[in-house]
């Protein structure tokens, strides 16, 4: 039975995670940053010399093909990462696609379809959450690129442009669902059930959906001693007031495993001695079940304005970005748990509370997800890792999953 050389995909990984090693340890590997594009440089160069054909879109998806024709089954991740985030996240889909499609190559495995490995541009969203998928799967309209920023206000034309791309033309990177059979990522869970259960292969049957929104709250500066506390407009409390309440209503008016956190705050003037007159939350929420998701996002909303009305201040919402909820495909799923079961591996089924590439894939195609298991259920972190044999039973999952889509 065919399978991937182990050494040769902890050598990749190993040499990926160089590209933005941060000074504790962790990977810091924004997208169209220079250390991404070494690691793109890289990437393609890896791809070459496994003797795959190789090519970049208008959006920066990175692509490495064997085979010829369409419509081809696509498998991969992305190798942006977040601010000192871990060596796996997204790099083990890249690395151990292009594994497999190596170790297909080398073992001359007859395929009835081409296999094809991508990396996608910026997943982790510094300046547009799945990015580069998005506009592959048709979903990025032209006027909303100027907008796009990361929260330094660095604007995504910009940093496109000193990677040597022009925005403005990424949504030619649009293809035609045609030319693809099926899609399928693996993926490090990034959470703590697979490790719970004992079980080494999740198989993804959907995955939450996603809305950032920036909440803005406008009080006045005051004098911080001689302001008598019942005539302030403090912008902060009234953002820590919303923010303690929007996570009761999520957690309570949710569907139990709805999410919700502040992943940053920005309280102008910014000094001890001005009553807060400004404050800024950038808020995420997640669920599986659309309605659900619209329902907290409306309610939240709703929420930010009772809170301002109360202390005679102002409140604006913003939404910074959407994912909708997808629902991964049985066949797919079935060619994982066929593949799985090939390998005597334990499956479960499950969901994903990450975002993923894959729930913009499964709007054109038939997409499914493999999880190997998270240490401790830990990620985005510089201890983010796995098993190094569950990274061989994940890659040799996926090899089969591939030869099962595409022979
Ligand atoms: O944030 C996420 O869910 C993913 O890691 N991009
Ligand atoms: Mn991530
Ligand atoms: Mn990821």
């Amino acid at each position: 039975m065919v399978k991937i050389s182990l050494s040769r995909l902890r050598q990749d990984l190993t040499a990926l995670a160089h590209f933005g090693r941060a000074p504790g340890g962790g990977v810091s590997r924004p997208a169209w940053s220079p250390a991404h594009e070494e690691a793109r440089a890289w990437l393609l160069a890896r791809m070459k010399q496994a003797g795959l054909e190789t090519w970049v879109d208008p959006t920066g998806n990175t692509f490495g093909k064997l085979g010829d024709g369409a419509p081809a089954v696509l498998t991969g991740s992305h190798i942006d990462s977040v601010p000192d985030g871990g060596p796996l996240d997204g790099a083990l889909g890249v690395l151990a696609g292009l594994e497999c499609l190596r170790t297909i190559r080398e073992a001359a495995v007859p395929l009835k379809r081409p296999l094809t490995v991508v990396a996608w541009s910026d997943e982790e969203g510094r300046y547009q959450s799945l990015f580069g998928s998005r506009a592959f799967t048709g979903k990025l309209k032209m006027a909303d690129i100027p907008k796009m920023r990361a929260p330094d206000g660095d604007r995504l034309v910009d940093a496109m442009a000193r990677a040597g791309f022009n925005a403005l033309e990424a949504p030619r990177a649009a293809v035609d669902p045609r030319t693809l059979a099926a899609y399928v990522e693996l993926h490090i869970e990034q959470g703590p059930h697979l490790e719970a259960r004992g079980i080494p292969i999740g198989v993804v049957e959907g995955i939450v959906g996603i809305r950032r929104n920036r909440i803005v709250f406008q009080g006045e500066p005051d004098h911080a001693g001689t302001t008598p506390m019942a005539r302030r407009k403090d912008a902060f409390l009234a953002a820590a007031e919303y923010a303690l309440r929007a996570r009761e209503l999520v957690v309570k008016g949710g569907s139990g495993r709805s999410v919700t956190n502040f992943g940053a705050v920005e309280v102008k003037p910014g000094v001890t001695n001005i009553v807060p007159a400004r404050a800024a939350l950038l808020q995420e929420m997640r669920e599986l079940d659309p309605e659900v998701l619209a329902r907290l996002d409306r309610e939240c909303a709703a929420l930010a304005g009772r809170v301002a009305k109360r202390r005679r201040i102002r409140v604006t919402v913003q939404r910074l970005s959407r994912n909708e909820p997808a629902r991964l495909a049985h066949e797919v799923q079935r060619a994982i748990e066929a593949a799985a079961a090939r390998l005597q591996l334990r499956t479960l089924r499950m969901a994903s509370g990450a975002g993923h590439d894959a729930q913009n894939l499964a709007t054109i195609t038939k997409a499914g997800m493999i999880f190997i298991p998270s240490k401790g259920g830990r990620s985005h972190r510089p201890d983010e890792a796995s098993d190094p044999r569950a990274i061989e039973r994940g890659a040799n999952v996926l090899l089969h999953t591939l030869l099962n889509l595409a022979s």
